[in-house]
């Protein structure tokens, strides 16, 4: 029996109000994709299988190396970050899936723990492990790596940390692992870049070997940040290659945010999958690194790009694509619940316009090297106002056609406050 945090009476109260005005704005849509050829309603069908998920610690606020500002009502633990990942998916009906992190989100019966979620109408994601930061008592430190560290038995941790973390997966249900490590240099010299990488896919193996039939081990590169002069994986070219070292489970991950300025990241996704390496995203927005902001808030085309190089890619699929979408951001400065709605509506909207391109228009531009023509097969559906076919995907399947609004008018954070012990103060990005 699923029981969601919000008042169903209060989101179709909401609805009542815009419905109208919903119906009017569809029907209008419609009629103009019609005129090329397009079926709204298609449209629709596809949007409304559309799914992205969240990560657990996105609920909390985030931080930056300087400070973390608490709001009332956060949530402080797993328990109550899936109530709040309830509620985002209970308004949007695109977030059915909350991605953990270990240690994090430990606790003692996961097979509770997954019915809890279930109870919220919620599955699993990937499965992320930690091996970026010490935990109290534990024996090696991460401080000089961690997959790659010199030391073996840190190494060894490590591995069996994110096994560890594969068995937690199996209990919850979840197929994919995914490794992100903050291993890296700060200086020249300090390790050599050959032999740090034997190690890292020496110990990724062992992790790689322990992947049920059925799992993925989703490789994350990034190019900077903890480590400031080198990573280990600090970009797809080093994650491509480990993927194909370590065998045909592994595949990259691209979060948007991972790469250097300017990176042409839509192009990194056709060259991955053209190798069937394709594995996930994590989405968000940067404009200067790793800012982890809310996704489409700096670059939407950007992100309309990387769904249209994406939908090209479901028209020519590789073995096994099947690229899992995750939401990975840090909100420093909002409430996570409204940044996370405001996030999915545009990363599902920026999937509809993709829907949108006339893919034999831009063919057929490409192949008569009609440069304006095939550019504006892409700008025209960029230019087209979705929000009528999202918000009706919405309603459907019992959603807010207003997300924002409905949230607020539940008080769902100041009754929360009211609930839930406060946060510590403290730095941290999470
Ligand atoms: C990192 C990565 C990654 C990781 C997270 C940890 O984006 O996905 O799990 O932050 O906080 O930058
Ligand atoms: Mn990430
Ligand atoms: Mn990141």
């Amino acid at each position: 029996m699923t029981q969601l945090p919000l008042s169903a009476d209060l989101i179709a109260e909401a609805n009542a109000r815009h419905a109208e005005a919903l119906d009017e704005d569809y029907d209008a849509l419609g009629r103009k994709l019609a005129r090329t050829g397009i079926d709204i309603d298609a449209v629709l069908g596809r949007v409304a299988s559309f799914s992205v998920a969240v990560p657990s610690w996105g609920a909390g606020r985030g931080g930056t190396r300087f400070a973390k500002f608490p709001i009332p009502g956060e949530p402080t633990n797993i328990h109550e970050k899936l109530e709040d990942c309830a509620v985002i998916n209970q308004l949007s009906r695109v977030t059915p899936r909350v991605s953990p992190h270990f240690p994090w989100d430990k606790v003692s019966d996961f097979a509770a723990l997954r019915e809890e979620a279930a109870a919220l109408g919620l599955g699993w994601d990937a499965v992320n492990s930690n091996t970026f930061q010490d935990q109290p008592g534990q024996a090696h430190t991460y401080a000089n790596g961690s997959l790659s560290a010199q030391d073996t038995a840190t190494r060894q941790q490590a591995v069996e940390h994110n096994i560890e973390c594969i068995e937690i997966g199996q209990q919850l249900g979840s197929t994919d692992l995914t490794v992100w490590v903050g291993d890296g240099t700060n200086f020249p010299g300090q390790q050599d870049f050959a032999r740090s990488l034997d190690r890292y896919l020496d110990a990724a193996s062992q992790v790689y070997a322990a992947l049920p039939d059925d799992w993925r081990m989703l490789l994350e590169h990034k190019m900077f940040e903890p480590a400031f002069y080198s990573t280990v994986i600090s970009d797809w070219g080093s994650s491509i290659l480990a993927a194909q070292e370590l065998g045909p489970k592994a595949k990259c991950l691209v979060d948007l945010g991972h790469h250097a300025p300017n990176v042409n990241i839509e192009q990194i996704v056709a060259r991955l999958h053209r190798f069937g390496k394709l594995g996930g995203f994590h989405f968000n927005d940067s404009k200067y690194g790793d800012d982890d902001l809310d996704s489409g808030s700096i670059n939407p085309h950007q992100l309309f790009l990387v769904f249209n190089e994406l939908v090209e890619a479901e028209l020519n699929p590789r073995d096994g694509f099947n690229p899992s979408y995750m939401i990975d951001q840090s909100h420093n400065v909002t409430d996570p619940i409204e940044s996370m709605l405001s996030s999915a509506e545009a990363i599902t909207g920026c999937f509809a316009k993709a829907l949108l391109v006339d893919r034999d228009a831009l063919h057929a531009a490409q192949e008569s090297n009609d440069t304006m023509m095939a550019f504006q097969a892409l700008r025209r559906a960029y230019s087209i106002d979705v929000a009528p076919i999202l918000a009706k995907a919405r309603v459907a399947a019992g959603g807010a056609i207003d997300v924002l609004e409905a949230y607020r008018l539940s008080q769902y954070r100041a009754r929360k406050a009211q609930e839930r012990r406060a946060v510590g103060l403290g730095a941290g990005i999470v």
